[in-house]
């Protein structure tokens, strides 16, 4: 698995880091492309203040030259524009003791990291635990999707999300499929593949905010372009529907994948959970349907990959929850300053840049390469052998 991402940073410290290594030399890298993604990560109906603080903007520190990539690890951060308010709690070398106490959080979020963190690592305050664990360490992570995206379009691959549901109001119309994700428009409220369940979308945010409250979803993420033979196997963690399923599970929030149609095939006979093989008019090997969402048994098959994350509604409740008090061990309402009455169309974006990551490595393990050139050329070549197979 050549590609690695690794990033680093708190959520009110100075900056969030990415280094993503094992990216071919030669790859141009459109700084707009990164800010529209970075951008399209703070979008969203739902959001709280801190959307409004942070331009998110990724600075390239290493693996770039002009423009296009070296084959070295890219580093990429991003500033935290909130530092500002909070260097005398989170300088990472020197606190104003005052200040860290007036910020120090002791009453746990049911749902958040801070009491198994703070079990796990023994931490007094449990601002120690969620400046890591928060969902904003998520805009490294899409940054560096996005130079993943640019590598897979110069393979001929696309990947693209979409809101299916919002709390209870839940698109059961729109197919799972990449071609249903065309019409999700960017600038609309909450990304929503059926625009026309948008207003019940928005009302359903602004119920949930008047109460307190947070709502989860769902999101489908889709690829198109993906060769048949990406994956394996053979080794189960080789498998590229588990690989998916872990990089999608590690997106905050997001508690379940589904692949394809799975669930719906889990209740109904094997006839009907396959995807039937035919030849199409050229002669090639086609499916009827795409029940397996591109992927049998870790392999993919040519057919579209299309998964489903669904998401946790936000832990941070403006209403609390009830909780403990660590400090005086008395029971206590959970700890509130803002929060995200929902993040479900940020979900999405984070999701793309986690696929995008997924089917680069299993590209690049099957090419091989140092130059971008040379991924190219073998990948044709790949695809070549399979649209001829079994000659
Ligand atoms: C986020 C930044 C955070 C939250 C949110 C995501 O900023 P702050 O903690 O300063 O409000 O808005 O994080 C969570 C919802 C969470 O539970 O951690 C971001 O940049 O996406």
């Amino acid at each position: 698995m050549p590609l690695r991402l690794t990033t680093a940073g708190e959520s009110h410290g100075p900056r969030l880091t990415a280094i993503l290594e094992g990216v071919p030399a030669g790859l141009t890298v459109d700084p707009d492309f990164v800010a529209a993604e970075l951008a399209r990560r703070q979008h969203g109906y739902g959001r709280g203040g801190r959307m409004k603080i942070e331009r998110d903007r990724a600075i390239f520190e290493g693996g770039l030259r002009g423009g296009r990539t070296l084959g070295s690890p890219i580093a990429i951060g991003i500033a935290n524009a909130d530092f500002a308010n909070w260097t005398g709690v989170m300088d990472p070398l020197s606190v104003d003791p005052d200040q860290a106490a007036a910020r120090r959080l002791t009453r746990p979020r049911p749902g958040h990291a801070d009491l198994a963190g703070g079990m796990k690592y023994g931490a007094r305050d449990l601002r120690d635990v969620l400046e890591r664990a928060s969902a904003r360490e998520s805009a490294a992570r899409v940054a560096a999707g996005a130079v993943c995206k640019l590598l897979l379009g110069a393979c001929g691959i696309r990947v693209a999300s979409g809101v299916l549901s919002i709390g209870a109001v839940a698109d059961a119309r729109s197919p799972r499929s990449f071609a249903a994700l065309a019409g999700v428009r960017e600038d609309s409220p909450l990304r929503a593949i059926d625009a026309a369940l948008e207003p019940a979308m928005v009302a359903a945010v602004d119920e949930a905010k008047g109460r307190g409250e947070t709502l989860g979803g769902s999101v489908l993420v889709a690829a198109r372009g993906v060769p048949a033979g990406l994956g394996a196997y053979a080794s189960w963690d080789r498998r590229l529907d588990a690989r998916i399923g872990q990089a999608l599970l590690s997106v905050p929030s997001v508690k379940a994948v589904e692949l394809g149609a799975s669930i719906e095939a889990s209740r109904g006979p094997g006839s009907l959970a396959h995807d039937e093989i035919e030849r199409g008019p050229d002669g090639t090997l086609r499916r009827r349907t795409n029940r397996a969402g591109g992927l049998e048994a870790g392999v993919t098959n040519g057919e579209d990959v299309v998964a489903v994350a669904y998401l946790k509604p936000i832990s941070t409740l403006a209403r609390g929850l009830d909780s403990v008090d660590l400090e005086t061990g008395a029971a206590a309402r959970s700890a509130y300053e803002r929060s995200d009455v929902t993040a479900v169309p940020a979900g999405g974006v984070i999701a793309e840049a986690m696929l995008a990551f997924v089917l680069a490595d299993a590209v690049l393990e099957v090419t091989g390469g140092d130059r971008l050139e040379d991924v190219v050329a073998r990948l044709a070549a790949h695809r070549e052998r399979v649209r001829r197979y079994p000659a």
